[in-house]
């Protein structure tokens, strides 16, 4: 694997799953993640960045394997106290990640970037891959519901993604990347691109609505390859599939390669959906077929090792 540079495109908790089979398999700094950060939030004061602390905790092996996000062996004094304060308290902060949102806020606070901050807690966590914040600026994913319009993690935390999905948008003063995403997608050496299982609609199209970063990977030509986050029909976990079908939207693979149509040369799909291979295919993208199920370690580091051949054979 020694020669291959990739840039993984990632939410949290599922394109934070074959990020951490791919941080096992390559060399320290062959691997950028450029995460999502339309999750985003500020909660009693403090800057909230759910989707690149998914990926560090999960590359350092802190994370909570349960939830999938925050930290492992976590204590929740301060959680409990607001609560008793009566203040608000519907988005769980440990006291472990507690410590971490001061220290970013603090950071930010004082006119670091995004993207600085959160190389030098990576650094702290001794990670090899580098996590690149799509944009130092907001760009704040707002969904629109029958309940009316909200912020992403009211939407997901607070109404537990109860309220039924009509759009889905993006909203910034400056939806700019960062000058190390340009960096890292016009990087010569690059082997190609993976879209990592996260979800479409609210983890990757986040990233693809930066102009920029969209327009330059449908223009590059490196391999692109996208990982299902549909099995059989349904989302492995999330409300993927449950948006799909409030959009008016078939919860297929199927759906899944017409959404990144012109974006990605290959798809990766499971064994449960071969009867789809014909009918991509025809769309003009390449089909792998696999277990894409990541139950554990081995079943990550295998489905990279698979991504990574797959990439390699488009070229
Ligand atoms: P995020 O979108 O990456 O922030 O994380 P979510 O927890 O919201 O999960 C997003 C998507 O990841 C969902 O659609 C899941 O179906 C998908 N996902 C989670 N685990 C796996 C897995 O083991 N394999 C595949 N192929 N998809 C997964
Ligand atoms: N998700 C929840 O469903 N409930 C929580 O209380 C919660 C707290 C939380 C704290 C820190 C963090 O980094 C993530 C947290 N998440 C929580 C995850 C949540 O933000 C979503 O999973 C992601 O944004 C989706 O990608």
């Amino acid at each position: 694997m020694s020669e291959n540079n990739l840039i993984a495109i990632s939410g949290g908790i599922g394109g934070a799953k074959l990020c951490y089979g791919l941080d096992q398999i390559l060399q320290p700094g062959q691997l950028r993640v450029i995460a999502n950060t339309g999750d985003d939030f500020l909660y009693l004061g403090f800057y909230i960045s759910p989707d690149i602390d998914t990926l560090i905790y999960t590359l350092a092996e802190v994370n909570n394997k349960e939830t999938g996000w925050g930290r492992e062996d976590e204590t929740w004094k301060t959680h409990n106290v607001l609560g008793e304060l009566g203040a608000d308290n519907w988005f769980k902060l440990g006291d472990k990640d507690l410590a971490l949102h001061l220290h970013r806020s603090k950071a930010l606070r004082n006119g670091e970037t995004l993207t600085s901050i959160t190389q030098d807690i990576a650094e702290r966590f001794k990670l090899k891959t580098v996590i690149l914040p799509m944009s130092d600026h907001i760009i704040q994913t707002v969904v629109d519901t029958d309940e009316g319009s909200m912020p992403f993690q009211e939407y997901f935390v607070k109404e537990s993604t109860n309220p039924k999905v009509r759009e889905i948008s993006f909203e910034s003063k400056h939806p700019e990347t960062t000058k190390e995403v340009l960096e890292a997608i016009n990087d010569p050496g690059l082997t190609g691109f993976l879209i990592a299982p996260s979800n479409p609609y609210l983890s990757v199209d986040p990233i693809l609505s930066i102009d920029k970063i969209k327009q330059t990977i449908m223009q590059s030509k490196k391999p692109r390859v996208a990982v299902s986050p549909i099995i059989g029909g349904n989302s492995v976990k999330g409300p993927t599939a449950k948006i799909m079908e409030e959009m008016g939207l078939e919860v297929s693979v199927m759906t899944i390669a017409n959404h990144y149509e012109n974006l990605i040369d290959g798809l990766i799909i499971d064994n449960a959906d071969e009867e789809y291979i014909q009918a991509i295919e025809s769309s003009g993208i390449k089909v792998k077929v696999s277990n894409i199920l990541m139950h554990d370690n081995d079943d990550k580091t295998r489905l990279a090792e698979e991504a990574i051949e797959f990439l390699n054979e488009l070229s």
